[in-house]
């Protein structure tokens, strides 16, 4: 005991001193922040204090220290000198349960929040005001930051990113570093697109060949494989962490050809005739086209496998969201389908997601749609996941001209700029997701391409009221995360509109 209490003891060294420090760049920009003169010295050792619920956040709190000099240890308990970690309930109707406060005095880091997530928002919110070399060695020089008072909290509920994993393949490698990256920006939600004509990427234990079968394929240069039901709760379980939900796509009725290819009594006809160009017997789809395939839906036996299916996901899915797809499709029994569909997934207790094209139908008032070309004739009002392809279609062009990009929705591409400056007053609107198809993505540093910096602008537009947000700012901010990009080994694009440092 009177080892701990000296421990406690033991100064910071240097005392507040005056000499300026640069103010890091946080990214997104919080709803109130106040910079103060003096500066807090990160001290040799510490104590990272916490409340009940405010475990996983200290532990969090204290593997950042372990990249930084200071040795730490973490003890339950009020309010305390060094790193005070602590739910406070009471903050809840001010700041949701994502909001967070955080105050650095001269020498005291304190962050308070209603809820574990808003603790882990405000670690993210230290996090950038630490050096970037946190993000890759443990750093031995003494580290200062401006005392600063934060009072943050997201304009919107759902901040996402989408990655298309059937075209070209992303394993458990790659999924868990895209989580870590929006984790830094306070992103929540990673939809992944499971299936589609090229693959099948999940396993579904009771239709084992749309893996075995549907899982070896890929666009042409694409990667195939698959995740297995053990690697997608692994992944579940890292995003949880991460206060991430993933979002389970499977495509339907249309964009299944891999489906089909597995088990051909799903479509109409023998699949010799699917497709013109198809060689027979039908080999696996490594092309682009798409609207090309479907579902017999005249076929009931099509409506079991959609129940096996959506009920051995809803099953491994711990988040309350399953993606149905429902897009780019023709066909008469569609509307029909969709409302099928929709009350088969509601009946596992998930709420259902579809694209633009579902609220065609008249789907439950539950249903959310994903806004991708503003084209559709709805015939309901639903919640609204904005990914309008003008301004989040991150599979399109950075800059005029690149190379391998898709550009049908806007030949010069999307901006880093078109997507920082969204903004839709439709108050159905429950936040945006930006999406990235991968037919022309077929490794790593090409998705880390397309993804960053436009995610970090998806990120900020999610986050941020719309009177704090300032694109100049927003460039200034950014530039000033370069290093960190670096450090995390993101092969990220360098806008040309960015001073990068
Ligand atoms: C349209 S947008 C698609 C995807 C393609 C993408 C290519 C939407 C819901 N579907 O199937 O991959 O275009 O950019």
């Amino acid at each position: 005991k009177t080892f701990i209490i000296c421990f406690l003891l033991v100064p910071a060294f240097g005392f507040a001193q005056h000499t300026p420090v640069q103010k890091p760049a946080i990214i997104p920009q919080p709803s109130e922040i106040e910079w103060k003169e003096d500066i807090f010295t990160l001290p040799e050792r510490a104590v990272v204090c916490y409340n009940s619920g405010a475990e996983n956040a200290a532990a969090w709190m204290q593997k950042l220290l372990k990249n930084t000099y200071t040795e730490s240890f973490t003890m339950p308990g009020e309010d305390c000198v060094g790193f005070s970690i602590h739910i406070k309930e009471e903050l809840k109707e001010s700041l949701g349960e994502e909001g967070y406060q955080l105050k650095i005095t001269h020498n005291t880091v304190f962050i308070s929040a209603a809820a574990e997530a808003g603790l882990f928002y405000g670690i993210q919110t230290f996090r950038q005001m630490l050096p970037s070399g946190i993000e890759q060695n443990r750093l031995t020089e003494e580290i200062r930051i401006p005392q600063v008072e934060i009072t943050d909290h997201p304009r919107f509920a759902w901040r996402g990113s989408m990655l298309d994993i059937s075209r070209s393949f992303f394993g458990m490698d790659y999924l868990k570093k895209h989580l870590d990256r929006m984790a830094l920006y306070k992103m929540n939600r990673l939809h992944l697109h499971l299936t589609d004509d090229q693959g099948w990427r999940i396993e579904i234990k009771s239709k084992p060949k749309l893996t075995e079968i549907g899982g070896q394929g890929a666009v042409k240069n694409g990667r195939s494989g698959f995740l297995t039901q053990e690697d997608y709760k692994e992944l579940q379980k890292y995003a949880e962490a991460r206060n991430i939900t993933i979002i389970p796509e499977i495509d339907m009725p249309g964009h299944i050809y891999a489906a089909l290819r597995a088990y051909p009594e799903l479509n109409c006809d023998s699949l010799t005739n699917i497709k013109p160009d198809m060689a027979t017997p039908p080999e696996l789809f490594h092309g682009y086209e798409v609207g090309w395939s479907k579902l017999c839906l005249e076929k009931p036996e099509v409506y079991d496998f959609v129940s096996e299916v959506m009920a051995e996901l809803s099953e491994i899915t711990t988040g309350k969201y399953i993606h149905i797809g429902g897009d780019e499709i023709d066909d008469e029994r569609y509307e029909e389908f969709v409302v099928k569909a929709d009350s088969i997934v509601r009946e596992n207790g998930k709420t259902v997601i579809g694209w633009e094209e579902v609220t065609q139908a008249p789907v439950h008032s539950d249903f959310i749609s994903q806004r991708w070309n503003g084209k559709t004739q709805s015939v309901v009002d639903t919640r609204i996941i904005e990914s309008i392809c003008t301004r989040f279609y991150f599979d399109h062009a950075n800059v005029p001209g690149q190379e391998n990009t898709n550009n049908w929705c806007q030949e010069r591409g999307v901006s880093l700029k078109d997507a920082y400056n969204f903004e839709n007053e439709n108050p159905n609107v429950i936040g945006v997701e930006a999406p990235v198809w991968t037919e022309l993505v077929t490794s790593d540093d090409i998705a880390d391409n397309r993804l960053w910096p436009r995610t970090i602008a998806a990120a900020e537009v999610g986050w941020t009221v719309s009177e704090a947000k300032d694109f100049n700012a927003f460039l200034q901010r950014l530039g000033q995360h370069g290093q960190r990009l670096d450090n995390l080994d993101i092969n990220y694009f360098r806008s040309p509109s960015v001073e990068w440092n």
